[in-house]
């Protein structure tokens, strides 16, 4: 059998990225599957990142007179390159961060629909015309390209949030510079490289329209530091973020942050506690706890308590934990050492605040270079230490309540407002939690868990998630500016407010 470095390489080669930019670099890549190292990839210098702004920024002032339309042609033809080369981008995802094959497919399958979503918003990037106080007069407003946007990317949907960004920054007529997570460069390369296909397709587009920048958080910095750079959308910690907002906000650019999550479920007592035990299931061990969304607080009513979590505590001990590329495993690896390090220090944390902890250890899959853990369910008697911070690894904290306002109240209570989602079948129930005194999360589910949105709703979150929109909905007006226009078609100057100034 062939080690996943061939692999690796043989998948990088079919989708024509150049050798010479993932062998013999200075920047290790891991394989979470097994630990090995896979490639080694040339970063980016200091001076070559300042060049490649400098493109983007020039190919801008080009980019943005193209017609919206004829700019969703371009992201077409990327949802096109992306299915034909759906399974060899999915399993790089898989090899790279440890995926199981369905979702490092869905990954991929999340970069068709935002392009698909894309093509058709190029026709409709529109403002409003609004009634004018003013006779003869017409008030309305545009949108127009910004200019270069930033793309900052984390490890655990290494190509997925890129193109959310890209292909609604496409459309909108701005350039894109795209940092990805050190941990993850050989996706973003292979997705570059799928990238310049789409190109090659469409004929001409101005020289640096999309760059390519890789390296550590230095890079990152100097992205956020740049003025030529309007717009900073960056995914990942609450700590990367708050560095990047500060920068971007100094020198009045806009950031867009998805940061992190501390995502909460209500069971309530009408709960259909079937479907609720697969939803959290699902919500909490998917992707190994390595989402955003991942389901980290389970708040379950004292009437339920004792038929759900005996059941989920049976789950999460049968759960299969495996090699992500083999089948039947539902949990793969953590993405790294650090991240196993720092499990174990909640999990400790939670054990001397009165937690009771079931699982949460290392299981031995592919030797010892490489990091599996059985899922940890944890019995919390309040909520706090571990349980008001995000771990990024599958720990399931679950509280008890008795009142709903009590459950509305603990969810609510962190710092941080990603995603969540009520189980309920009480109507009255589910009308207040999706209210204005309900859940104060940029996501709000009911009867489904808190991972897995589609891409066609507005995607982050409120507080320290960041406040940024990504994906759907109209998401798009953050990678662009609005223009009000007041337009006299009359022959007399009549002010606005009834002022007079006759000279
Ligand atoms: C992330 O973890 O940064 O809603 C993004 C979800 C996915 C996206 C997660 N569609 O779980």
């Amino acid at each position: 059998m062939s080690s996943i470095r061939d692999e690796v390489t043989s998948i990088m080669e079919t989708l024509g990225v150049s050798a010479e930019l993932y062998q013999g670099g200075t920047l290790s890549v891991r394989t979470p599957v097994t630990g090995e190292i896979v490639a080694s990839v040339r970063v980016t210098s200091a001076e070559e990142a300042s060049a490649a702004i400098g493109r983007a920024a020039t190919a801008f002032r080009t980019w943005r007179l193209v017609p919206g339309p004829r700019r969703g042609e371009l992201v077409r033809l990327l949802g096109n390159v992306l299915r034909e080369n759906k399974d060899l981008l999915g399993r790089l995802v898989s090899l790279e961060v440890g995926k199981i094959p369905s979702e490092g497919l869905g990954e991929v399958q999340e970069m068709i629909d935002i392009c698909d979503f894309a093509v058709g918003l190029s026709r409709q990037l529109c403002g409003q015309v609004i009634q004018s106080e003013r006779p003869e007069h017409r008030l309305m407003e545009q949108w127009h390209p910004l200019g270069v946007v930033g793309i900052i990317s984390a490890f655990n949907f290494p190509v997925a949030v890129w193109s959310w960004n890209a292909a609604l920054a496409l459309i909108c007529g701005d350039s894109i510079v795209w940092k990805p997570s050190e941990k993850t460069p050989l996706t973003a390369l292979a997705t570059i490289a799928l990238f310049k296909k789409a190109i090659a397709e469409f004929g001409e587009v101005p020289e640096g329209l999309s760059e390519l920048i890789i390296g550590e958080a230095e890079i990152g910095k100097l992205l956020s530091e740049d003025e030529r750079v309007p717009v900073v959308s960056a995914t990942g910690s609450t700590r990367m973020g708050r560095a990047v907002a500060e920068v971007v906000a100094r020198r009045f650019g806009r950031s867009i942050l998805e940061l992190g999550g501390n995502n909460a479920s209500i069971v309530a007592p009408s709960a259909d506690l079937e479907m609720t035990l697969r939803a959290v299931a699902f919500g909490a061990m998917g992707t190994a706890g390595q989402r955003c969304t991942t389901l980290r607080r389970l708040i379950v009513h004292s009437s339920v308590y004792d038929q759900l979590i005996p059941r989920l505590r049976q789950v999460y001990a049968a759960i299969q934990i495996g090699n992500p590329l083999e089948e039947g495993s539902l949990v793969g690896p953590l993405v790294d050492g650090a991240a196993f390090t720092a499990m174990q220090s909640s999990l400790e944390a939670a054990r001397k605040a009165g937690g009771t902890v079931h699982g949460g250890e290392r299981v031995l899959v592919n030797g010892e270079e490489s990091f599996y853990v059985r899922p940890a369910l944890v019995e919390m008697p309040s909520q706090m230490g571990p349980v008001l911070e995000e771990t990024f690894a599958p720990i399931l904290y679950v509280l008890k309540y008795e009142t709903p306002a009590e459950a509305i109240a603990l969810q609510n209570n962190v710092a941080q407002g990603l995603s969540s989602s009520l189980f309920s079948n009480d109507l009255r129930e589910v009308e207040v939690y999706l209210s204005a005194a309900g859940s104060d999360c940029g996501i709000a589910n009911v009867n489904i868990g808190t991972s897995g949105a589609e891409i066609g709703g507005a995607f982050g979150g409120e507080k320290e998630t960041g406040g940024g929109r990504e994906s759907g909905s109209d998401a798009w007006k953050g990678y662009m500016r609005r223009q009000t226009n007041t337009i006299n078609y009359g022959l007399s100057l009549p002010l606005a407010q009834g002022v007079k100034f006759d000279v």
